[in-house]
């Protein structure tokens, strides 16, 4: 069978069940390439004087990875430029945050253009190649101008935005036909799959050729949703582990027969971390029954700190939650208790496990993994209850949870009342029916689907493709 390529921004496979700390993104493809034999490529996170387009190569907890270096101007044009500057705000509807900048476009344009210098040597004709995410949106036109001929196929993580948010991108019909460059999109869900044909219609006139084959620039490409999942079976393994049950005990000790509402997110405006304390500020207000009865726990784990709406969210954080705690706080109870440091993998399952209550209300997520651990860990004798935004990807299949506007602090205030009053019945019913969805469209699935849809591209898609181009042009 052919070899999978895996090409994305930061390679960092993750060690087994456990000890990392790594995101969602690493914990999937880590997994993925264990089982395919592949090969991981991407940026070193180092950088050099000079780049020379030198790579090297390693097995890095069981996964073979090839890296190269950049340059700092690189780091800070292509990575905290255009990447997290420009296209994650955009993508995440927060056209406020955006910078435009020509210098960040440039930057990504050659950043691209060297990461398809570097990978060239290494592929083989019968390769498949799986690009991921939003850094590397050009890497398949730049791999086909040095005659790339594989199937390549590419996966975005984050949502697609809607057509008319789009359209505030300088250049971003540039940015859709290098998507014509693939043989395969693929999108966390349905909505995001419609809102990128959508764009592409509109704004470039492709033409749907059948339901997910569109055609535009002369090319035709498959559009498709491949929900991502947790590597479900490595996280029960994590749930069981002692750590695990260590951590579950220490909890329930300092819960002190409170009940836990628990949030655990990388520090992130896209996240909703901010509303959500105001959420819980208002529920204190609200229910004043519920004082000492009950505390949040919000793990924050401090990522892209170089860029400044980063440092400036760190700073409303700190100052959010010192209040709600100024405001509440009693000599024997902290209504907030609000983490920056990382736990292990195993550390966080027996956290999850331990919470009453899993709170999770980004603004916008192409997916959210923490949704489906937070399931993933609970006892099925006495399940806790996810709250879950109705902008997050995994709101699409996760029906039963307590689906909320992340918005109004009403509605999440109102969800965290009912989650905390839920009889056990009801829990345990909501809970069998999300776990059953966790455990079979895992990251297993997740993979197996995109890389078999991708082999089949062209037995599948060509010939059809290549009969109406003969059928327009005679
Ligand atoms: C992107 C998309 C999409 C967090 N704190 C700790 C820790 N984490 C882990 C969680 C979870 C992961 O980070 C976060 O995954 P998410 O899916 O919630 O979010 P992003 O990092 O933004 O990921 C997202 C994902 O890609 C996959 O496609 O779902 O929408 O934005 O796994 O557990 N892990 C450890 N310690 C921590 O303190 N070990």
């Amino acid at each position: 069978m052919s070899r999978l390529i895996v090409v994305s921004n930061r390679v960092n496979p993750p060690a087994d069940s456990g000890v990392g700390t790594a995101g969602g993104l690493a914990m999937a493809l880590a997994a993925a390439l264990r089982e395919d034999k592949g090969l991981w490529f991407g940026w070193s996170g180092n950088t050099v004087e000079q780049y020379t387009g030198q790579m090297s190569m390693q097995k890095v907890n069981g996964v073979t990875v090839a890296l190269m270096d950049l340059e700092a101007q690189d780091e800070s044009e292509y990575y905290n430029g255009y990447a997290n500057r420009t296209l994650w705000p955009l993508f995440h509807y927060r056209p406020d945050l955006v910078a435009y900048e020509r210098s960040f476009d440039e930057g990504y344009t050659r950043v691209n253009m060297r990461f398809a210098e570097t990978l060239v040597p290494l592929i083989d004709p019968d390769d498949i190649i799986w690009v991921q995410d939003y850094h590397l949106i050009p890497l398949a036109r730049e791999l086909r101008a040095r005659g790339v001929k594989n199937r390549i196929g590419f996966f975005l993580h984050i949502p697609w935005p809607a057509r008319r948010l789009l359209a505030t991108l300088p250049r971003q019909n540039e940015l859709v036909e290098a998507l014509f460059s693939y043989d395969l999109l693929g999108f966390q869900t349905e909505d995001d799959c419609a809102a990128f044909i959508d764009s592409a219609a509109e704004d470039s006139r492709a033409e749907v050729l059948r339901t997910g084959v569109l055609k535009a620039f002369g090319k035709s490409v498959r559009v498709k949703a491949f929900p991502i999942g947790i590597d479900a079976v490595d996280f029960s393994g994590a749930v069981k582990s002692d750590t695990a049950e260590t951590y579950r005990k220490l909890m329930v000790k300092s819960e002190a027969g409170r009940k836990m509402i628990l949030g655990v997110d990388r520090l992130d405006y896209s996240k909703g971390i901010e509303e959500r304390f105001a959420a819980y500020e208002t529920f204190l207000a609200d229910n004043p029954d519920q004082l000492a009865k009950v505390f949040m726990l919000q793990i924050a784990t401090r990522s892209r700190d170089d860029v400044d709406s980063y440092q400036h969210l760190r700073g409303r954080l700190d100052a959010v939650s010192g209040q709600i705690n100024g405001a509440y706080a009693t000599v024997d109870w902290v209504p907030l208790r609000y983490v920056n440091r990382p736990y292990r993998r195993d550390e966080l399952a027996g956290i999850y496990r331990a919470a009453h209550i899993g709170l999770v209300t980004p603004l916008r997520d192409g997916m959210n993994l923490v949704a489906k651990e937070y399931v993933a860990a609970q006892d099925p004798s006495n399940p806790g209850v996810l709250i879950l935004s109705q902008f997050a990807g995994a709101a699409e299949t996760m029906t039963e949870a307590l689906i909320v506007n992340p918005l109004s602090r009403e509605d999440v205030s109102e969800a965290i009342r009912r989650g905390l009053a839920m009889p056990l019945k009801e829990r345990k019913a909501r809970w069998e029916a999300l776990f059953d969805n966790v455990k079979t469209n895992d990251v297993d699935r997740w993979r197996d689907n995109f890389v078999n849809c991708l082999r089949a591209i062209k037995l599948d898609i060509a010939p059809e493709v290549s009969a109406k181009v003969e059928t327009v042009s005679s």
